[in-house]
């Protein structure tokens, strides 16, 4: 099924535990695997596991992971094909992409040119509104300098506005806005960080809205006129935009709603010819999908997505990425039972300020519908120079209520000893009265937090 010239040889640029998720692919699939590592990492689990290992530089991300030369050096010098660039540090670097592709690699990941138009949220949004996916009212575009016209585009949208940089993303450069006589300074505060941040000083403006889930559609595309969603997950639970737990599918959507959103993703990806894993953002909201943002990598909730279609999405872009068209259609996508995934991370779990250093014993749980996903073992350091992620625990169930009773089960076997991490705060998540109910809104665990 694979053409073997293209992906002959992984290299696999990121670390933790996507690098031995993506290492885990590559041997399922029989292709021989590149593990890059800076000076910190040394102790890393999947460089003990790949064919070749390449130091790329020194700890900080900046001469390492973010450091496009050194990672091309490393694909030319082992003879790797391809590079899979995970999530997190180049993995939506459109520059990277097209470097990696100039030099004669497959990128495992869109095209260049896509990873620029999303990474343009303005850009974006008007791919959108163009394929017909329901996007949130605004401007629809740049806000006008011009006063008078950003008034009049404000007063129609109805007060509270947001207003976006176009280079932002996930969090950075947004600012609220509840009363007009506000809008113009916010708009220009905006636009500085914007410039200054992002190189870019473009900004959009939005409705605010209040109280939405935020829920998400993974989908898969080939870049051949074939394209499928793996459904949706609600990743709602999230601190300082930061995700803590997803689940999937969403629970409690309308299912009309969902249906119609779902379709309108995947026509969206054959519109752009998009190709390789990506995923559709929304805020949900009084029955209602809005597109906020597209990303163009595999997520790290993507296991949950996994755990109820049965799809491996690593091996699909692996798959894609070597030139074959979708193993599948989407009759062959079943939605079955339901999954939750704990982001275990090396954090206190009362100040949330990382926590690194050696593990002493690391005990994984088990048993059935339980995945864990982690490059944790007794005596490894977690360096401080990352990302404080050290693992992913995911449960499968035939329904919600059993995915839950499993992520109990499996957070009180689970021992990781010697650092501190935020299992304390998932322990009381899964006991959680809204959560157990399903369906909470992008700010109930900053309330939740707040008041205890
Ligand atoms: C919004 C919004 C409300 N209304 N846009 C934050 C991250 C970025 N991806 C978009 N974000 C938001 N955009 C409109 N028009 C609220 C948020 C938001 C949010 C979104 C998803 C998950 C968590 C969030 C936490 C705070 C704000």
């Amino acid at each position: 099924m694979l053409k073997p010239q293209k992906l002959e040889k992984v290299l696999i640029a990121n670390r933790g535990e996507i690098a031995l998720r993506i290492l885990r692919a590559c041997k399922e699939m029989g292709i021989k695997t590149v593990a890059v590592y800076s000076t910190a990492d040394k102790e890393l689990m999947h460089l003990g596991l790949a064919d070749e290992t390449v130091c790329i530089g020194p700890a900080p991300a900046n001469l390492s992971y973010l450091h496009i030369p050194a990672i091309i050096a490393a694909a030319e010098v082992t003879g790797a094909t391809a590079i899979h660039p995970g999530y997190g540090f180049l993995a939506e670097n459109a520059d990277f992409a097209e470097q990696v592709e100039k030099s004669g690699f497959a990128f495992i990941g869109p095209k260049a040119d896509t990873i620029r138009l999303m990474g343009d949220k303005v850009s974006a949004k008007h791919a959108m509104i163009a394929a017909g996916v329901p996007t949130v009212p605004g401007s629809d575009g740049p806000l006008p300098e011009d006063p008078e016209t950003a008034l009049r585009i404000g007063r129609e949208v109805g007060y509270p506005v947001i207003i976006k940089a176009a280079g932002g993303g996930g969090g950075r450069g947004m600012r609220v806005v509840h009363r007009e006589e506000d809008l113009i300074e916010a708009a220009k505060q905006t636009r500085e960080e914007a410039g200054a941040w992002f190189s870019n000083p473009m900004v959009y403006l939005e409705k605010y809205l209040t109280n939405p889930r935020h829920v998400e559609v993974q989908v898969i595309s080939d870049g051949q006129g074939n394209a499928i969603h793996l459904g949706d997950r609600d990743c709602s639970l999230q601190r300082r935009h930061q995700k803590v737990l997803e689940e999937a599918p969403a629970p409690g959507i309308d299912e009309t709603a969902r249906a119609e959103v779902l379709a309108r993703c995947v026509k969206a990806c054959v519109d752009i010819n998009y190709r390789g894993a990506g995923t559709f953002e929304f805020l949900y909201e009084n029955g209602r999908f809005y597109f906020i943002e597209m990303n163009t990598r595999v997520q790290v909730e993507h296991p949950v997505s996994e755990m109820v279609t049965g799809i491996d999405i690593l091996k699909e872009m692996l798959s894609i990425a070597a030139g074959n068209k979708l193993s599948f259609t989407q009759a062959d996508v079943n939605i079955h039972g339901h999954s939750l995934e704990c982001r275990i991370n090396a954090e206190d779990p009362a100040t949330f300020m990382p926590s690194p250093g050696m593990v002493k014993h690391f005990h994984a749980p088990g048993g059935n519908g339980v995945r864990v996903d982690s490059h944790l073992y007794s005596g490894y350091k977690v360096p401080s120079n990352y990302d404080s992620l050290i693992g992913k625990l995911i449960t499968w169930g035939s329904t919600r209520d059993e995915a839950m009773a499993r992520m109990r089960n499996a957070l009180d076997e689970i021992v990781v000893d010697g650092i501190k991490t935020n299992i304390p705060l998932h322990r009381d998540l899964v006991n959680d009265e809204g959560f157990c109910k399903g369906g909470v809104n992008i700010h109930y665990l900053e309330h939740k937090l707040a008041n205890q």
